[in-house]
């Protein structure tokens, strides 16, 4: 099995290059674990208590059960992914069976930031965009798909995502195998990746 880890900011386009990455491949070759699967389990929380987490702090991730998860998929075992509520901030209680498959896309903001994930992954990607384009994806879509207002998502990302942005995401660039630029329509780095994959799998 190829494990292929994407990381990058929020708005950086980690779900465009996934789907890209993906339209190549058969259904029954392929599946994707996204992080927001793994944040912590917040049952013993209030509503009010969660709505306060830091959710890109790293901190906020179960690791260990993404890691023995990506573990029992590698050895050939099935296992039973979290399904998450975002509107609940928690998990829903539900799951959803992955089956081993050729090749796993893991895909999340704080990926790269845990050293075992790292060692689990066959090849890295970071999703880069300028910070100016990932506010502007990142504010359409939490007030199209996600009932936010304005003032509530700058306020969130001057406080919150800015900072762990810089402190966490930002320097895992350095562990990528390939940096992906989103700024403009990219098609070559896909290219790229698809062609590495076909070579793994033949
Ligand atoms: P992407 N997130 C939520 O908004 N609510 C949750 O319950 C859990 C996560 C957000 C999280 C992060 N931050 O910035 C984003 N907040 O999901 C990561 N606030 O997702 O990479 O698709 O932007
Ligand atoms: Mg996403």
């Amino acid at each position: 099995m190829l494990i292929i880890g994407i990381a990058g900011g929020t708005g950086s386009g980690k779900t465009t290059v996934v789907n890209q990455i993906v339209e190549e491949l058969k259904n029954d070759e392929v599946d994707i674990i996204s992080q927001d699967s793994y944040y912590q389990d917040t049952s013993h929380l209030s509503y009010e208590d969660r709505v306060k987490i830091n959710f890109d702090h790293p901190k906020s991730i179960d690791f260990d059960l993404l890691v023995n998860h990506l573990k029992e998929l590698k050895a050939g075992k099935s296992i039973e992914e979290p399904l998450y509520s975002f509107t609940e901030h928690n998990r829903t209680g539900e799951t959803r069976t992955i089956h081993p498959r050729k090749v796993l896309i893991v895909e999340g903001i704080l990926i790269l930031t845990h050293p075992d994930i790292r060692e689990l992954f066959d090849i890295k990607i970071y999703v880069h965009a300028d910070s100016d384009e990932r506010l502007i994806r990142r504010l359409k879509r939490d007030i199209n798909e996600r009932g936010r207002d304005l003032d509530e998502v700058l306020w969130r990302y001057q406080t919150t995502l800015k900072p762990m942005h810089q402190q966490f995401i930002e320097p895992t660039k350095e562990f990528a195998d390939i940096i992906i630029p989103t700024n403009r329509y990219n098609t070559v780095a896909v290219d790229i990746v698809q062609t590495i994959i076909k070579d793994r799998l033949s």
